[in-house]
């Protein structure tokens, strides 16, 4: 893939976002597993305090060590992947400019809430992944990444009999959440649902390759809190990507107002 004349002078980043625990380490374990031997890829993990994500996808042998880079991102994971990309970029440059070229570098965020969706400054798609165990209502309530991630994965659908969701049920609620955008059920067990994920991947690693694919911003994130280092509770919002003053060092955690959606993030990807 690599050999194309249209080769661009950076890989697809492509971010996986979503709440703790949904399969975000795992679908990126199954991308490297399937993919490495036909496209040259990378992946940088966010964790607030550690670098265990990248331990755990070191540890499972999908992908050269070297290949998998770390972030720690301190109290809000959100800041790293939406405000303050910098360490990422970084992440992914280094990556490039010692493995390249790349075809495609994987940009896990830090776990968290529903809230979480990358800036377009860092990724040029990113997938949000939600799973059963969350319930089956989950996908309903919506979000700015249930509703416009360019890809939305419903993970551990082998799970669904146990904790008695619908798994149609809940994709058709996904889809109609997302006024028709795609929407995979995936489990690692079912070989069927692994490919459908990859065939994206591929499909959208070549519409970036071949310049079809114009970066989407799903929006801001709703206001929500952390707790600090020092036990403080903050609440914050993070403002529309293309609105921040990367020179205002304040942005977003002093002033909890809301903004509205991205005047783009209505348009659907090529993909
Ligand atoms: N049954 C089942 N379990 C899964 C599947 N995918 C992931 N898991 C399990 O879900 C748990 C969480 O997976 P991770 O990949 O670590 O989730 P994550 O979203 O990266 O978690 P954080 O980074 O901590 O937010 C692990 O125990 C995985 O083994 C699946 O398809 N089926
Ligand atoms: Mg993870």
């Amino acid at each position: 893939m690599a050999e194309t004349p249209a080769t661009p002078t950076r890989a697809f980043r492509l971010g996986v976002a979503g709440p703790v625990g949904t399969g975000k380490t795992s679908l990126i374990g199954l991308l490297c597993r399937e993919l490495a031997d036909e496209i040259e890829m990378g992946v940088v993990t966010n964790d607030i305090y550690t670098d265990e994500d990248a331990q755990i996808l070191r540890a499972a042998g999908v992908l050269e060590i070297d290949r998998i880079r770390a972030v720690e991102t301190g109290a809000c994971p959100h800041t790293a992947i939406r405000d303050d990309v910098t360490p990422n970029l970084i992440a992914v440059e280094d990556l490039e400019r010692d493995h390249g070229p790349l075809d495609l570098v994987l940009v896990e965020s830090g776990g968290d809430n529903l809230t979480a969706t990358f800036s377009p400054a860092l990724v040029d798609a990113q997938i949000f992944v939600l799973d059963v165990a969350g319930g089956g209502d989950v996908a309903r309530k919506g979000g700015p990444g249930i509703a416009r991630a360019d890809l939305l994965v419903v993970n551990k659908t082998d799970l669904a009999p146990y904790v008695e969701v619908d798994v149609e049920r809940m994709l058709s609620d996904a889809s109609d959440a997302r006024d028709g955008g795609p929407v995979i059920g995936l489990s690692r067990h079912d070989q069927s649902s692994v490919d459908a994920l990859t065939d994206w991947v591929r499909r959208m690693t070549l519409a970036v390759r071949e310049g079809r694919h114009t970066p989407v911003d799903p929006g801001p994130m709703a206001p929500h809190s952390h707790a600090d280092e020092d036990g403080q509770v903050t609440v914050h919002s993070h403002g529309p990507a293309d609105a921040h003053d990367p020179l205002d060092v304040t942005h977003g955690h002093t002033h909890p107002h809301e903004h509205r959606p991205h005047p783009l993030a209505h348009e659907r990807p090529a993909v």
